[in-house]
């Protein structure tokens, strides 16, 4: 047998197998013991078990293509030893950055603040030896013979079978994983994702194809392009309403992102088995209807295939994402921005945090929120996370907004801060426990079911929070910002939702499936007393333009694609990212044109022709800036353009702390106001039985 063992080990297709099983051991060792690929079920253990067998056989059969022996045995060993080293590189980037590397970084275009350098030694561990030890051994068993350079010829057939057998477990690899996770390839959520299902080989080939298609494509992209854009912008400025500039004036932004809700939760009441009806979101309707809010009751999701990282997108820079996959992922890590936090950063003397309980390398938020200018980002490492309090996308809403005060009460005020939730997040699982309780729909479809209860979750813990704000002494000098990101129950779902919503499913048509995309925007202003419901048309293009002027800057100069909703200027047609639009006249889906007010086919399709022509503009100027990184043309003296490399977010408390007391008399947080007393206690919450019992 160990006979048998040597001698197959002596033929080069032995050794070849034997360099594949090596790398397969490193790299599952590699997936268990460095990283943290969050694995849910028992499909995507076995994934991740195959996924490196794929490549490595693929790169090493090459040498099967060599006819020189002793090349071949070298090509094989050169070939082995440069996965060993990616993978590798990957691990100790991992334990500084707890990301993988991009091409992008190992080109050293995409430069990350504070470089591994001088801090490498740090990041090695005794155990790193295993990686590496058989490179070493190998040579010795050549020298002591123990191992020979066979002199057996490889067949072209045999080397192609070799190759054709790769591709094939490829095939099988690329199949499960997109079973596990559909639009793995398409939506790019993350790095984490690429390399859980297919692989650190895999991984870096399409990051390294996908960066040589953007540097193509920005490579021929003059400043010229930037003059038409900016010529567009300026035609398309809308101007500041005088009675709504600086209302919002030095106050702290604070950002709600109610995850997947869409507008037809509003107001809404869900009918359980004894007919007894239960209010889905009550605090945020009581927000709605507040007169201290600016609610908008005609405001529209514009978001593709990058979802929550789109609306982010468009809510911070104005632009919209891209027309295919998410702008997050494909170049927040390349482009240049003049995104919310440096802009408020620049002219108000903002500070700025997001929060987010999920990694912070999902739609590749750590790098993009460099870009944008972020100085904090609060992501799943600065939270206690556990298998009870959170699910797939991360950390449950309640113990997310609880857990981010103690974080909050450290920034300088004003600040501008961003909550992302997430609980209420397809699938839309059974919240179990304490927080289970509010009755599901029961209609034939499971995740409609299920979409009522995790509202009502999003609804409850966005109360506490607001308790939080009002306790703390935030709230009065703040404004808050509430906005859903994109529908939570997909348009092929919608039929089922009909009845719900007191449609009927057999007249259901595009102009209802437009009518979905409908999402809540509230712009809430402790002390204002002239809010009220708007029906003022809009998209999430618009927000940012808007903002800035409540907080009295004008935007006229900058770079924004959107128009201030406030505006008597304001243009009311709002694109979808599909190219599809809405306005107060005509609603156009998918190549059918219906008027909106009746929801009913228009009588002349082409009526709308003039629109459908300003929405393509609109959408191909984005596409312009994003696709060729005009921005990092753009010049305007009040507006430097931000250096990723001024942000880090690792120990972001420590620095706020640090800052506090620099600043020591001067600190403006709400912990320094406290009399460096934690506001933390001051956080109620309860758990929806707790709730029941006490109302
Ligand atoms: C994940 C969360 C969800 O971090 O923001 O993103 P989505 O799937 O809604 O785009
Ligand atoms: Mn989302």
């Amino acid at each position: 047998m160990k006979n048998r063992l040597k001698g197959f080990i002596n033929t080069r297709i032995g050794l070849v197998v034997l360099l594949v099983c090596l790398l397969w051991f490193k790299s599952l060792f590699a997936y268990f013991v460095e990283f943290d690929l969050g694995i849910d079920n028992a499909l995507q253990y076995f994934i991740l078990f195959i996924n490196p067998l794929a490549s490595s056989l693929l790169i090493l059969s090459i040498s099967f293509y060599i006819r020189r022996e002793k090349l071949a045995y070298v090509t094989a060993f050169v070939l082995y030893a440069l996965q060993l080293v990616l993978l590798f590189a990957n691990i100790m980037y991992y334990r500084e950055f707890t990301d993988f590397l991009t091409v992008n970084t190992i080109l050293g275009v995409g430069k990350v603040s504070g470089g591994l350098g001088e801090s490498a030694m740090q990041l090695l561990h005794g155990r790193d030896l295993l990686y590496f030890i058989d490179l070493a051994i190998f040579p010795l068993l050549f020298w002591k013979k123990k191992l020979q350079v066979s002199t057996q010829k490889i067949r072209a057939r045999r080397a192609l079978s070799m190759s054709a057998l790769a591709l094939l477990l490829f095939s099988g690899n690329l199949f499960l994983a997109e079973t596990s996770r559909t639009g793995l390839l398409t939506r790019n959520f993350s790095r984490n994702y690429l390399v859980k299902y297919l692989g650190v080989n895999v991984y870096t080939v399409l990051d390294g194809i996908q960066t040589y298609n953007t540097y193509q494509v920005r490579a021929e992209a003059s400043p010229n392009e930037l003059v038409e854009v900016q010529d567009y912008m300026a035609d398309h400025f809308a101007q500041p309403n005088p009675e709504m500039f600086g209302l919002a004036e030095g106050k702290n932004v604070i950002y709600i992102h109610l995850e997947s809700t869409q507008q037809f939760v509003i107001d809404y009441k869900l009918k359980d088995e004894a007919g007894v009806e239960h209010e889905v979101m009550p605090f945020v309707n009581s927000m709605y209807h507040d007169k201290s809010t600016f609610s908008f009751e005609n405001f529209y999701h514009q978001v593709s295939a990058g979802k929550t990282s789109d609306a982010e997108t468009l809510l911070e820079t104005s632009l919209f994402g891209l027309s295919q996959g998410s702008l997050f992922s494909q170049l927040g890590d390349k482009n240049t921005f003049y995104a919310a936090p440096a802009i408020l950063n620049q002219t108000k003397g903002y500070s700025s945090a997001a929060f987010h309980g999920n990694a912070g390398n999902f739609w590749n938020r750590n790098e993009t929120y460099k870009r944008f200018g972020y100085q904090n980002f609060f992501d799943a490492s600065y939270y206690d996370v556990n298998e009870d309090n959170s699910f797939q996308y991360g950390l449950h809403d309640k113990p997310f907004f609880q857990q981010s005060a103690p974080y909050l009460e450290h920034l300088q005020q004003p600040f501008y801060a961003k909550f992302i939730a997430v609980s209420n997040h397809y699938p839309y699982a059974d919240l179990e426990g304490d927080n289970a309780g509010f009755p599901m729909a029961t209609t034939e479809d499971k995740t409609i079911n299920g979409y009522f209860a995790t509202e009502n979750y999003l609804d409850q813990s966005v109360e506490e929070f607001v308790n939080y704000l009002k306790d703390s002494g935030l709230y009065e000098n703040s404004i808050l910002v509430f906005y859903g990101d994109h529908y939570g129950i997909s348009e092929s779902r919608n039929k089922n939702l009909a009845g719900l919503l007191g449609e009927d499913s057999e007249t259901w048509n595009g102009a209802n499936q437009a009518e979905m995309q409908k999402v809540p925007l509230m712009f809430h202003i402790p002390g204002a007393e002239n809010g009220g419901i708007q029906s003022t048309y809009g998209g999430q293009v618009d927000v940012l333009p808007t903002l800035l002027h409540l907080l009295g800057v004008n935007s006229q100069d900058y770079p924004l694609l959107g128009q201030d909703l406030f505006s008597a200027e304001h243009n009311q047609t709002v694109a979808f990212r599909n190219g599809d639009f809405v306005s107060p006249e005509y609603t156009s889906h998918r190549g059918s044109l219906y008027q909106t007010q009746t929801g009913e086919l228009a009588e002349d399709a082409s009526a709308a022709d003039g629109l459908k022509e300003a929405v393509t503009t609109q959408l191909a100027m984005s596409d312009k800036i994003n696709n060729g990184d005009l921005l990092r043309f753009y010049s305007n003296e009040q507006l430097a353009p931000v250096d990723p490399a001024d942000f880090s977010y690792k120990n972001s408390l420590g620095r706020l702390e640090k800052a506090e007391t620099e600043l020591a008399g001067e600190s403006r947080s709400v912990y320094s106001q406290h009399g460096g007393q934690t506001t933390a206690p001051l956080y109620e919450t309860k758990t929806y039985q707790e709730r029941q019992g006490i109302e």
